[in-house]
Parts: C-alpha cells; structure tokens; sequence
C-alpha cells in the first residue's frame, strides 16, 4: 500500500465521509486510493478551491463532524484559504490536506509544479495546527492527531501537508489510527462558579450574552436564565441558542440597550468585541467571561473575569450552585417591556426587510437553515429574521465575506439533505460562486438560491452616498440574466419582482427539495447596515469600527 492510499483508507477509518477536493498530479495517489474506498467515502469535486473549502465549512457546520478537504499545492490551497480564514472565524472543524511538491523541492525556488513559498507559514495563520508529513511512518498518525486536534477545545481548522513523494512511497506499517474525538474539555475551579454564582444571584439586572461558542449549550443556558430571570442577548453566531420567542430572549439591539441597564454581564462562548469596542463600558458593570479559548479571556482592554472552561459544563455548575444564593429569579419585566417597545419603534422602518424574512422563514421551517452572505437584508436578519435553534442562521461571522453563501449553504445541504436550506445573496455575492451550480447539479444538490438582483454592491454604494458627499463609484454591476445562466447548468429559475412572488416560488421549490434559483429584482427601501453598529451606552470605549458607532453625549 502507497501513502495516498493510506490516506484515502484513514480517512474512511476516521467516519470522515464526504470529501470535498479538486485532484492534481500532486494527490494522484491519494485519488487512486480514494477510487478503491468509493463506497465508503463520498466525493464531491466542485469547480474552484473556494467552494471545495466553503463547502466542508458548510459541512462541518451543519454535521458537527469535521469538514474534510483535499487541495493541490499553491493556486489550489490558495483558493481554498478564504473557507479557512472564515471556518477559523466561526470555530467551524475543518481539515484541509494539501499537496506539496516533493520533500527535496520544498523551499528550493527552483519552479516545480505549483511552487509556493512557505506555504506552510500562510496555512499556520489560518488554522490551529499546522503538520508536514516528513515520513511515511507518520502518515497515519498525524492523519488522526489532524482530526483529533480539529474536534478537541476550540473546533478550528487544521493542515496536514502531503508531499507528492511520501503519497507515492509504498508504506511498510499499514495500521490504520484512529483519532480519539472525546472531549477534552478545560476544568474550572469550584471557587470560581462560587463567586460568579454568589455574583449573579446578587445582581440588580445580570445579562447573559450567548455567541458561537454557547450554541451547544441551549438547554442549560435557558434554565440558567430562568432561574435568574436574566436576559439572553445573542450574538450573530449565538442566534438560536435561546428560541427568538422565549420571554428572556434578545437580539442585539435589545441587548444594546440592556448592556446600558445591567450591573453584570456573563458572556458566553463570546468575544465581546462589539459591546467593549462599541456599547461601552464602565465601573459599575462587572463582566465575567467563559470562553474555551484561555486566550479569549484576555484580549479585551475592559476589565473582565474569566472563567476557563466550556460553556455548558459551566452553566451546569451554575445551576447546581445558584440555589444557595438565591430564592427566586430577579423581575425586571418592566424593563424587558420597555426594551422590547423601543425596538419595535426603532425597527418600523425595515418593514420591507421584515416581510421578506418573516417569509423566508415560514416556508423553510423552525429546523431549515438560512445561510445569508453579504447582501443587505444580512444586516436585518440580526434583527428581523426568526431564529428558533442553533445554526439554522448562518453567516461568515466576522469575516464578512462576500461570495460565501452559495457554496456553504450546498455543503450544509449535503451534510442535513433532509432540511431545506437556503442561499440568501446578493448579485454582487453570487457571482463569485456562479460555476457551483454545476456541483448542485452533478451531486444533486437541492439549495435554493434567492438572489438579491439590485444591479449593484448597494450596501458600499449606500455607505459611500452617505459618509463620503455621494461619492460612490466601483459599485454598479452588469448582470447576466441570471434565469438564462441558471437554466443552462440544468437549474429550475424564475424571476420575481415582489414578496408575495418569491414566497410563492420558494414555496414550490422547497416542497419539491430541487436546486433552484430566484431572481428576486427588487431595491431594499431602507439600508438595515446600522443594525452593525449599534451605539456607545456606557462612558468608556476605546475606539470604534469605522466612526459609524454614535457616541453617547457627554454627560
Ligand atoms: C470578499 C469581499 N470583497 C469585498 C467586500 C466588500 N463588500 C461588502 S458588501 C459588498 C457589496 C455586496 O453586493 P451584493 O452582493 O450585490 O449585495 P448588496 O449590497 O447589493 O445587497 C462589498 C463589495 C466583502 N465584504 N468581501
Ligand atoms: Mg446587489
């Protein structure tokens, strides 16, 4: 047996079962060996680097499993390094084996196929671990340690790097290992949770704020909450940990403004940039933060607490403590009512956005996942769009990349094909994946894709008009007819020009589960874009994201 086949054979070993990858003279013995395991293992081969990453991402983010991924050296892992830069963001597992020249080449300048300096140094600042295979013997070993060290603490990406001539070699020892996957979780100390208990129960108003890394945490946290009578503020990537409808549950407006009104904060499996950076703090907020990252825990310039542990084993030990300290949940209904009426007020005016994905969300389901890319109406889903489970929103997170839904929302698909999952973008963010309609097709892919067809990058557009005395340029667009380029790939497509003709068509496309695509030609009457920046409401900011944030008046 050669290295790739020991390869194509440890990955089936390791459960991984779809592969997304784009083959090369590099990985052809990788590629022979996955011919012999084809049953085991799922091959899905797109059309560009970029959608084979976003698609593990969108993989790994739907299964909770590790996305897996094969690349060529050079321009091929160079395309697939904007899916790992963004699952790196959003803590999504991925594993991205890469093909390398032969060893006595790496380094050498001398120009072999695909040649790229230090390529190893650019993977090492877009994953959590970083290995070259030296070796045969090492081969399936360092395979599982990847996938092991993907899934263990803070879920990230990972690099294992092939060279062409240890792939090729024929290996002696042909054991397979075997990643050990089980938690490897931080432990906390008791005192700790004592004091954040004593802390909470003795809070006039605590809030909890839930981000990306609380959203296995559900359960707990809403019984946390209760019997705190605590709201939960999410962040984009914690939306759902809390169903939008329960009592306690808030967006970030609503939780901008409770920030203002709390003594203290428990922030869960979140960064707390925006509320430092932005809403502000000052002495009489207490923040406490629970992170799995020890390093999250001092990167913010506010004074913060932190506990290091993860978040559900945290909150549990919460809830066993929290009886000691207090009899009953704190009531600021009152204050939870007023919040509510004022953002009711200050949202009237994304009533257009709010149709739209109060329908969006009817047709798909509490369960069917929106994966939203950079188009306006992403901006107002913060806000507007009902979210009732983890991870059935999703975005590119602080990454805000465009191009990134199409092909995240296919590798959603492909690990939940049973819920219907669906693109929202733009014209702008569509083209950068246009070709993947052909993957959809070839791999029966079912995702609608609803394109915001506005003839421009009207979110930069509008941001130029306004903060720069109507000096917008670069910023209109050409389209195809994007039905005509739809149908030409075998692809259902229709073109509507008001909400009640999309509903009627994503309606039709998801109960028949086929790839589709909506020409939605419509303007968005109100730019949603200040739902990012939300205002300064304590004293104390250092400095925030582009002068847009307002500040607070001098007191
Ligand atoms: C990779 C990448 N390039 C550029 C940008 C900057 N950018 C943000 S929004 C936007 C326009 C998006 O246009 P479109 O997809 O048509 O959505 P619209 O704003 O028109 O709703 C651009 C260019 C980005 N976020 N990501
Ligand atoms: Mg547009």
């Amino acid at each position: 047996m050669n290295g790739g086949e020991i390869v194509a054979r440890g990955l089936c070993a390791n459960g991984i079962d779809t592969l997304f990858g784009i083959p090369g003279v590099q990985l052809d013995p990788i590629f022979a060996g996955l011919h012999d395991v084809q049953d085991d293992i799922r091959i899905i081969h797109a059309r560009h680097e970029q959608g084979v990453a976003l698609m593990a991402f969108g993989y790994a983010h739907a299964t909770g499993k590790v996305g897996a991924m094969l690349v060529v050296p050079g321009p091929g892992f160079l395309n697939a390094t904007t899916g790992l830069l963004i699952g790196h963001a959003c803590n999504t597992p991925m594993l991205c084996l890469a093909g390398q020249s032969e060893r006595q080449f790496i380094g050498s300048g001398v120009g072999v196929l695909h040649e790229l300096n230090n390529q190893i140094g650019i993977a090492e600042s877009l994953t959590k671990w970083t290995r070259r295979v030296e070796n045969t013997d090492e081969l399936s070993s360092l395979l599982a340690k990847a996938i092991e060290t993907a899934c263990q603490g803070r879920t990230r990406p990972v690099y294992l790097e092939l060279p062409s001539d240890i792939v090729r070699m024929d290996v002696s020892d042909t054991a397979l290992t075997i990643a050990d996957c089980k938690a490897d979780n931080p432990s906390f100390k008791e005192e700790d949770i004592d004091k954040l208990a004593r802390d909470l129960a003795s809070a006039k108003l605590p809030l909890i704020i839930a981000g990306g890394g609380a959203t296995g945490a559900s359960e707990s946290i809403q019984t946390l909450a209760e019997m705190l009578g605590a709201p939960v503020g999410m962040s984009e990537n914690g939306m759902g940990t809390l169903d939008c409808r329960h009592p306690l549950a808030f967006t970030q407006l609503g939780a901008n403004k409770l920030w203002a009104k709390a003594d203290v904060v428990l922030g869960l499996g979140t960064r707390l940039y925006a509320p430092i950076y932005n809403w502000g703090w000052d002495d009489a907020l207490y923040i406490v933060k629970v992170d799995i990252d020890e390093e999250e825990l001092n990167r913010l310039p506010a004074p913060i607490a932190g506990i290091h542990g993860e978040c559900d084993e945290v909150a549990r030990a919460l809830i066993e403590k929290l009886p000691a300290y207090l009899d009953k949940p704190g009531d600021n209904t009152g204050i939870f009512t007023s919040v509510r009426n004022e953002v009711k007020n200050e949202l009237a005016p994304l009533s257009q956005a709010g149709e739209i994905l109060g329908s969006i969300r009817n047709i798909i389901g509490k369960e069917g996942i929106l994966v939203v890319d950079v188009t306006q109406l992403n901006h107002a889903c913060l806000e507007l769009l009902p979210v009732y489970k983890p991870r059935t929103y999703v975005s590119s997170g602080y990454q805000g990349a465009l191009g990134f839904a199409p092909c995240t929302a296919m590798g959603m698909k492909v690990g939940k094909p049973d819920v219907p999952v669906v693109c929202l973008v733009g014209d702008g963010g569509f083209m950068y994946a246009a070709q993947e309609l052909a993957t959809a097709v070839q791999f029966d892919i079912p995702v609608v894709m609803l394109i915001i067809n506005d003839g421009g990058y009207k979110n930069v557009e509008g941001i130029l008009n306004n903060a720069y005395e109507g000096r917008a340029i670069a910023t209109t667009l050409t389209n195809p007819d994007f039905c005509k380029l739809a149908e030409s790939f075998g692809v259902e497509a229709v073109t509507v020009t008001s909400n009640a003709e999309m509903e009627n068509a994503l309606e039709d496309y998801v109960s028949r589960n086929v790839p589709a695509v909506i020409d939605f030609q419509m303007q968005v009457s109100e730019s949603p874009f200040w739902l990012r920046f939300l205002p300064q409401v304590r004293s104390t900011i250092p400095a925030n994201d582009f002068g847009l944030v307002k500040k607070q008046p001098k007191a």
